[in-house]
């Protein structure tokens, strides 16, 4: 057994997206493509060809195809950098909450997981990899700018020829002089779920009879919630289903959404239906929940535990202040404003909210895309917001479409809809976004008709701040910009700068168009458009989103062409 230095040449493209470097498994297995990513992140770390000596590194992954066999290989250069420890998942497997709970709690210095979310798994699919700091949050751009820099010159690796470790067996192995020790991959995340909510009241609510219906969708989250639904909460068994992690989940796409999640949508409807169903995604951070036959928008959920959250006993004191992605719907900011707590905008991805949770300036934070999470760790928790409902629901008596309704009584309703166009040629998509950043000196005051835009504003509209007339839905009034621009920001503890992060179409009565290409897809391109509109007349709180947003839909045809430039006319995916 020993250190193995070996010649490399460069890969092109080893630049992570939003969350890490997802990739094609194909990709991945080349010889070297993940050694060299590894090494060029440690050289980062530690300095080139410096030792991380003393250091605990936690590593796992979601189980997909090709996780156990990346797993041999990185305890392999972690043993050769020099790592005192590794702390690696029984079978490989964490949970990308569980990698954030492992390092805080042990001390780590990081973490990397392997995982590529709600990307479909399977030899053909995508797998990926991330790293996480010792907060336990994903690193920041600074950090994985500099690793991609840092893959365009290495010339070598160091790696170690010793045999694979036993990943099922617990407990402390060596690999050269580094330990690596197999944990338990709930056990820690478990403890840190159980401080938060109120686990005897929960029991209560099922021991009640409160029906759950819990879709792991053959993933990584499966493990988690039998242990703690099933094992410690007395949910009968079977309520968590699809709960074996599978290589390529069933050949289905992990992702919690009404697109992927039909199945759950579907037990869900109906006088049997149980009285909650939810989800979690390829690597158990994303969350969807449902009430009998009641989708709650990821938006909605955020605002609704924040404005519960002093009844859950790990939020009792109150929240420092929520975050939410620019995206994301403005429920949340009006329910901050009612309790007089800061709420903060930032860009697109879970590493932006790192910095406010670390300076203790926000509590909560979350995400359109399914993406809830809090202060007790650095990423977004799926079980954890499952739990968060749950003990709602058990202090309240309010079944989840009351605690919706509840939201929109007081605040109003954001009607919220994402469309995707995936599998755009990556030079159309580009060709699309900059004729829109082409146009955003021009659009603040432009009028929209239902058919095209056109300069200045009608006769009829009154001054500025007069706002425009209610419409009934689904009819076009005047539509007038109030501003428009790409979305910049700079992070309120660094001071971090960063750019073009989507482009933002805002309306004289708040509605708005948001546009933005995915940073997580593996082939061609994703164009993201984010619709939201107000609807405080609770006599329209139940139309349907595509029916209340059709002209705010009609408006980003217009402004992007998005058939001109794709030559698709429907979204590949509505959520
Ligand atoms: C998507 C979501 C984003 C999320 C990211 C990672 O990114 O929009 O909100 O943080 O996925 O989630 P993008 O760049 O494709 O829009 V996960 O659960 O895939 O790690
Ligand atoms: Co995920």
């Amino acid at each position: 057994m020993t250190h193995q230095t070996l010649p490399t040449t460069p890969f092109s493209g080893q630049r992570p997206g939003t969350s890490g470097l997802r990739k094609k498994v194909t990709v991945f297995q080349q010889p070297h493509y993940l050694e060299n990513f590894v090494q060029a992140l440690f050289d980062v770390l530690h300095g080139n060809d410096q030792p991380a000596t003393g250091l605990t590194l936690v590593l796992g992954g979601d189980g997909r195809f090709h996780n156990r066999s990346a797993v041999q290989t990185i305890l392999r250069m972690a043993a050769a950098r020099g790592y005192a420890r590794v702390l690696v998942g029984q079978g490989g497997i964490l949970s990308t909450p569980a990698v954030s709970a492992v390092i805080r709690r042990h001390g780590a210095s990081g973490g990397i997981v392997l995982s590529a979310s709600h990307n479909p798994g399977g030899p053909d699919g995508d797998f990926g990899i991330k790293y996480n700091s010792a907060n336990g949050g994903p690193a920041p751009e600074k950090l994985t700018e500099a690793v991609y820099a840092r893959t365009q010159t290495l010339q070598h690796i160091a790696t170690s020829d010793s045999a694979d470790i036993a990943l099922d067996t617990l407990g402390p192995q060596r690999l050269e002089d580094t330990v690596v020790e197999v944990i338990d991959p709930v056990a820690d995340h478990a403890a840190l779920l159980r401080e938060l909510f109120d686990f005897d009241a929960i029991r209560a609510l099922f021991a009640r009879g409160f029906r759950l219906r819990f879709d792991a969708m053959w993933a990584v989250g499966g493990p988690y919630a039998k242990a703690i639904l099933e094992g410690e909460l007395g949910a009968p068994a079977g309520t968590v289903v699809h709960a074996e992690p599978l290589e390529d989940f069933g050949g289905l796409h992990p992702d919690p959404n009404p697109a992927y999640a039909d199945d759950l949508i579907a037990h869900l409807i109906g006088p049997d239906a149980p009285d909650m169903g939810a989800a979690t995604d390829g690597d158990a951070d994303r969350n969807m929940v449902l009430g009998r036959g009641f989708l709650v928008s990821p938006s909605d959920s955020l605002a609704v535990l924040a404005a519960h959250a002093t009844q859950v006993p790990g939020y009792r004191a109150g929240l420092a202040g929520v975050a939410r992605s620019m995206p994301t719907s403005t429920a949340v900011d009006r329910v901050a404003k009612a309790l007089g707590m800061p709420c903060y905008e930032t860009p697109t991805g879970w590493k932006f909210f790192g910095n406010l949770l670390d300076a203790g300036q926000v509590t909560l934070c979350g995400e359109e895309s399914y993406g809830t999470g809090s202060s007790h760790v650095r990423e977004k928790d799926g079980l954890w917001a499952v739990l968060f409902w749950l003990n709602l629901v058990a202090v309240t008596g309010q079944s989840v479409e009351d605690l919706v309704r509840g939201l929109w009584r007081e605040h109003g309703r954001c009607v919220y809809s994402r469309h995707d166009y995936d599998g755009i040629a990556t030079e159309q998509a580009h060709t699309l976004m900059a004729e829109l950043r082409a146009q955003l000196p021009t659009l603040a005051g432009q009028t929209f008709d239902g058919h095209g835009l056109s300069p200045g504003r009608p006769k009829t509209d009154s001054a500025p701040s007069g706002g425009s007339e209610p419409r009934a839905a689904g009819s076009v009034g005047a539509m007038t910009i109030a501003w428009a621009d790409d979305f910049a920001y700079t992070d309120p503890v660094d001071g971090s700068l960063s750019q073009q992060q989507g482009v933002r179409v805002v309306l004289e009565d708040s509605s708005r168009v948001v546009f933005r290409l995915s940073g997580t897809g593996t082939e061609g391109a994703t164009l993201r458009v984010y619709l939201e509109r107000h609807e405080p007349d609770a006599s329209r709180h139940d139309l349907p989103a595509q029916e209340a947003l059709a002209p705010l839909i009609d408006l980003a045809q217009a402004l992007a062409r998005i058939t001109h430039h794709t030559g698709m006319h429907t979204p590949t995916v509505i959520t």
